[in-house]
């Protein structure tokens, strides 16, 4: 039963049916499917199979931006219903997408588990810039900045970002934590992130564990796939 629906949004994701991939996700709920379960095995199974195709030319753009449409639209409809955390406030986590990047679902999905898991978060969007990271995240006094990307050319200004912390001497100012489809643990170890995980579920851990531990930014790797 559950297989099934999950199956049906999958199709409706893939299509770009946005008000069946709703009316789906409602059924979903009633019949007690977790969120998380809506979101990864109904929307981004399709959004990868998409990905795939659109890489052998087999589907284009417009397909890919109605599938993003339609998981879109799951996400606002499932997220009001997944359990705020009780644990108290753990920390405030500046999150975006990097410069060029309009890539906005995975992001939003690691917000969204972040907040529901006990930290303060602030969205910023994508397409955002070393400097406006940066602004904010001292303006607002975070202690994670939290980096998205999808793109192989976006994911170069994680690398800036902590460089530019390193070149002012900040480097332990912020913990920085990184993700999205070409982020690899290699590539975290290699630009001195301090988190690196694969998926929103995994960055609630890969960030309590960085929260709950004495290293300061620039320290350690903690790494959650
Ligand atoms: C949907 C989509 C789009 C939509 C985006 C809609 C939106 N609002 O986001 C649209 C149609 C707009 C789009 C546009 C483009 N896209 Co596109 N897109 C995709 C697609 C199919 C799915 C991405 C997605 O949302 N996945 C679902 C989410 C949930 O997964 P995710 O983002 O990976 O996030 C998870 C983890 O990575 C992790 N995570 C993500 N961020 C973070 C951050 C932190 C801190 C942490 C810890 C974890 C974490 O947790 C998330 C949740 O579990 C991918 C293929 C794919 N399978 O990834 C291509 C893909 C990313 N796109 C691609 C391309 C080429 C483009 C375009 C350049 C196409 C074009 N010719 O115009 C443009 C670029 C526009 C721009 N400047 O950004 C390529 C990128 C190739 C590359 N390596 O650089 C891909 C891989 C497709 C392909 N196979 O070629 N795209």
């Amino acid at each position: 039963m559950a297989e099934d629906i999950l199956l049906k949004i999958r199709d409706a994701v893939y299509e770009g049916e946005d008000e069946e991939a709703v009316e789906l996700a409602k059924q979903a709920l009633e019949a007690g499917i977790d969120p998380t379960d809506i979101i990864e095995k109904g929307g981004v199974a399709a959004l990868d199979q998409l990905g795939e195709e659109f890489d052998n030319l087999e589907v284009f753009l417009p397909e890919v931006m109605l599938g993003g449409d339609a998981m879109k639209a799951v996400i606002n409809t499932v997220t009001p219903h997944m359990e705020v955390g009780k644990s108290a406030f753990k920390g405030k986590v500046i999150i975006g997408t990097a410069k060029g990047d309009l890539h906005d679902i995975g992001k939003s999905l690691v917000g969204t588990q972040l907040a529901t898991h006990g930290y303060d978060v602030v969205d910023l969007g994508v397409d955002i810039s070393t400097n406006k990271f940066l602004e904010i995240a001292r303006a607002e006094k975070a202690d994670i900045i939290a980096i998205s990307s999808l793109l192989t050319t976006s994911q170069y200004y994680m690398e800036e970002l902590i460089k530019r912390l390193d070149s002012e001497g900040k480097r332990d100012e912020f913990y920085v934590v990184i993700g999205g489809g070409p982020i690899s643990a290699e590539y975290a170890e290699k630009i001195g992130a301090d988190g690196f995980s694969r998926s929103a579920q995994l960055a609630v851990q890969m960030v309590d564990a960085i929260s709950e531990s004495d290293k300061k930014p620039g320290e350690d790797l903690v790494v959650r796939v």
